[in-house]
């Protein structure tokens, strides 16, 4: 009860200061990954805050957890469909452990709208401190988000974005996808310098905001050079067997083109399975150009060895930005509306581009995912 109340204060705060500065439109914080913030045990709500006046003792089984300072966290993750979304988790599950004073809720939603939103009502039910929502789509969310805001449950949009009343949640935090997909379509024009391209698109999961922002992006620089030509695009659900399937589908359909979009990596290594098979050659020395999205370890290696031409990062380290707002929460501060998770690009030895680091080894052995 304590936290609740504490919270609700919290929450008026946010909207406060998001009134005060023109009703939520305030400018998205750009930031990079903050060091790690999770409190230590000591900066958890101390345990002996003057505990809110309470109507009715709390039953023994209501009583605060003993060190009074255990914050509960429900956690609807997308699913597991990619390595992107496998060091995302891993990146939460380290971040919102015991130690650093968490109780975490973890639901693998597995690509599913309708777990999803079952795997939120079940954390407001549990009366969670906070929910964290990675949105598998940007649709259909206005409804439950109101029963949180009700309950009195600060949500925190994460990774991806949805199309709700921005009043409805606390933040959102994630990537700039539209961005990326500019930096994909700028490193293509620069890297063509004029040439034409008949490009194939494997997008992601249908509905996503990665994909819709990625797509978007790409588009808004495709539409600047009438000398490219996007032939077809088509999801591949962000998964390897979906990038195959739809390569496989494309090649039969298609016998000139020059550029495969990947719209994630896995849906990158499933396309080089599918060209491999057709005996068609890619990267750097192939006649087929790859484009590919998150930057993971092993889409790096490929760029690293040439296979793919130009890798868009989308950094999945985020739990420690989730973990600061509810921090700053828990102490009554005000929060950001949207904080925007810097990213780079990477392109194979041998290009240089003023959009993109240059992959060598050093550059993979210093990533950290
Ligand atoms: C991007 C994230 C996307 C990744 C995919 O922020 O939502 O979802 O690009 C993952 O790998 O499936
Ligand atoms: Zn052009």
């Amino acid at each position: 009860m304590k936290k609740k109340l504490a919270v609700l204060l919290a929450g008026a705060m946010v909207m406060a200061s998001l009134v005060g500065c023109g009703g939520g439109d305030a400018a998205p914080a750009e930031t990079s990954a903050p060091a790690e913030e999770a409190p230590a045990a000591d900066e958890a709500p101390a345990a002996d805050e003057a505990p809110a006046a309470e109507e009715e003792a709390p039953a023994a089984d209501e009583a605060p957890a003993a060190d009074g300072g255990t914050i509960s966290v429900g956690f609807a993750q997308v699913g597991h469909e990619s390595d992107w979304r496998a060091a995302n988790t891993q990146n939460y599950q380290d971040a919102f452990s015991e130690a650093n004073g968490y109780e975490l809720s973890f639901v693998d939603a597995d690509n599913d709208n309708a777990v999803q939103l079952e795997a939120v009502r079940n954390f407001i039910q549990q009366e969670m401190d906070y929910i964290c929502i990675a949105p598998i789509e940007t649709a259909g969310w206005d409804t439950v988000l109101q029963e949180a805001q009700d309950a009195g449950i600060p949500v925190l949009i994460v990774d991806r974005s949805v199309d709700a009343d921005p009043s409805l949640y606390t933040t959102q935090l994630g990537c700039d996808m539209v961005a990326e997909g500019e930096t994909a379509g700028n490193w293509l024009a620069e890297y063509l310098d004029g040439a034409e391209a008949k490009i194939l698109v494997i997008e992601g999961s249908v509905g996503a905001s990665a994909t819709l922002g990625r797509t978007e992006g790409f588009n808004n620089i495709a539409a600047q050079h009438s000398e490219w030509e996007i032939l077809d695009s088509q999801s591949g659900d962000f998964t390897q067997a979906g990038g195959q399937e739809v390569m496989e589908s494309f090649i039969k359909s298609y016998s000139d083109f020059n550029v495969v979009v990947c719209q994630n990596d896995n849906e990158a290594y499933g396309a080089m399975d599918a060209m491999d098979a057709a005996g068609i050659t890619y990267g750097v020395d192939g006649d087929v150009i790859i484009i590919s999205f998150d930057a993971t370890h092993d889409g790096l290696q490929y760029t690293l060895d040439g296979k793919i031409n130009c890798n868009v990062e989308c950094n999945p380290l985020q739990a420690e930005f989730a973990a600061d707002v509810i921090q700053k929460l828990e102490k009554g501060e005000a929060v950001d509306a949207q904080t925007i998770v810097k990213d780079e690009a990477f392109v194979a030895p041998g290009i240089t581009s003023q959009y993109a680091v240059t992959m060598t080894q050093e550059v993979l052995d210093g990533r950290a995912y």
